[in-house]
């Protein structure tokens, strides 16, 4: 995959911030250099990649308080990088008829196969798509364009051997009215030369597009910068598509587009088949890149605050049904020595914060928190053996705690549900059960199970 080699070099860098104990001015300064280094060697552009440097800088200086420095650091980093590629909410959504979609770009960027993709994306969601040959430039474009859009059964409007794209386009402006959603490819050339220039001026102002795409091959390298600002002189460019992404390239140069042009990066390619695209997701995209997105990174916080001989300890006393207050207290303290909840879930793949209704995560902490507070308003022997702990009990602790009856049975309820499923499991399966539970709530043991 693109960028691998980028986010190796990525990873390395956050692995050093999080490995080491102290964070200091220097080592910030050294961590800005790696991903100078791995941004410059992923060809983005250098200029830029100054920018971004000055800004995570800048940023990480003025961090609010609050959150540990380290998790900051990683966060000013992350969030940089991902407005780099653009924020959320880039998606196209075609609305009404003769949605029009432009793509443009220099000669082999990939925009004829992006058109056939785009299209072929689009009719598997039940829209009614055309497909406008705009490529009068080189005799071979209009069968290209023919042959791959009969490849999915798309209707395709071509003007063999008219030379001027604007007369296609006035030639079919009507019929293309009747459809949801029409994809235009555009000729390219080996450079932005006046004449394409002219052209797709020309071509964009009958068309009038809601999307032009600027289409950019994963390995254009630092040719990017200027390819870029050539077609964003010329036209308003509203998104990029990224091919080739299944390559060896490094990709940067497509980070440089983005920034250049200001515009997202909004799908890219990522094969040389009809259904090889996608989608962009900057947030996933960039996880991915610095490692974020993996339970690995996850299972290694996770290590680091709990001490391997305490969990062992405690799966033996949850197999064998020992397992009490005094240890859930401590599992409770794991966690929130780890930090919040909700960011550490938004490491975990397919756990993202998205799927839980707004504010889920927040409740679930200051349940968290509440449990804490009951907690220590119980005696020893409470904690020691909770099945003590009887209706009198449960009205004295709530009121010493400041909590409510219902709070202090709710606990106790998930206390036994969880020692209820932790009896009859192996202790080698409990170890490491246990380090990830380390990051759950109490009521995703049940669906771990
Ligand atoms: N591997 C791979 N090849 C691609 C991708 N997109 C386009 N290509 C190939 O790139 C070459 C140029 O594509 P084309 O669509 O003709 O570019 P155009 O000149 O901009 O219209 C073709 O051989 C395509 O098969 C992609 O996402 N991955
Ligand atoms: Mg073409």
């Amino acid at each position: 995959m693109v960028l691998d080699r980028l986010g190796d070099s990525l990873k390395t860098s956050i692995k050093k911030l999080l490995g080491s104990a102290l964070v200091d001015e220097k080592l910030v300064e050294e961590i800005i250099k790696d991903i100078q280094r791995a941004l410059i060697q992923a060809d983005v552009d250098v200029k830029l990649v100054y920018k971004l440097s000055n800004s995570i800088r800048k940023e990480i200086k003025g961090a609010k308080k609050g959150f540990s420095k380290k998790e900051q650091v990683v966060e000013v980093v992350y969030n940089s990088l991902v407005r780099l590629v653009g924020t959320k909410g880039v998606k196209i959504q075609p609305k009404g008829k003769g949605f029009t979609i432009l793509l443009v770009g220099l000669f082999g960027s990939g925009k004829t196969t992006t058109a056939a993709k785009l299209a072929k994306f689009y009719m598997k969601r039940g829209y009614r798509v055309a497909l406008l040959g705009l490529d009068t430039f080189r005799p071979a474009a209009m069968e290209q364009l023919e042959q791959l859009g009969m490849s999915i059964n798309a209707t395709v409007f071509v003007k063999k051997g008219e030379k001027k794209a604007d007369k296609v386009v006035k030639e079919f402006a009507k019929e293309l009215k009747k459809f949801d959603i029409v994809i235009a490819d555009s000729a390219g050339r080996d450079a932005l030369d006046k004449e394409l220039v002219k052209e797709i001026k020309g071509v964009n102002k009958m068309l009038n597009p809601q999307e032009t795409l600027l289409v950019m091959p994963a390995d254009i390298g630092q040719n990017a910068k200027a390819q870029a600002q050539a077609f964003s002189d010329a036209l308003k460019v509203s998104g990029v598509v990224v091919t080739r992404m299944d390559g060896t390239a490094k990709g940067g140069g497509a980070l440089t587009s983005c920034a250049v042009t200001r515009t997202p990066v909004k799908l890219i390619g990522v094969g040389e088949k009809v259904e090889d695209i996608e989608e962009f997701e900057p947030k996933r995209f960039i996880s991915r890149l610095l490692g974020m997105g993996d339970l690995e990174t996850l299972l290694e916080r996770a290590k680091e605050s709990f001490d391997e001989e305490k969990a062992e300890d405690l799966a033996k006393k949850m197999v064998s049904g020992k397992f009490n207050l005094i240890d859930l207290r401590e599992q409770l303290e794991g966690v929130s020595k780890m930090g919040s909840l909700s960011k550490l879930t938004s490491m975990i793949p397919g756990f993202g914060t998205a799927k839980l209704p707004k504010g889920a995560l927040e409740v679930q902490e200051e349940k968290l928190k509440m449990f804490k507070i009951v907690m220590d308003s119980m005696t020893k022997e409470e904690l020691e053996r909770p099945e003590i702990i009887n209706s009198v009990r449960i009205e004295r602790i709530a009121g010493g705690s400041g909590t409510t009856v219902k709070d202090v049975k709710e606990l106790l309820t998930q206390y036994r549900q969880m020692r209820k499923l932790m009896k009859g499991m192996s202790s080698g399966k409990m170890k490491k059960f246990m380090k990830q539970f380390g990051i759950k709530d109490m009521r995703d043991l049940e669906r771990l199970m």
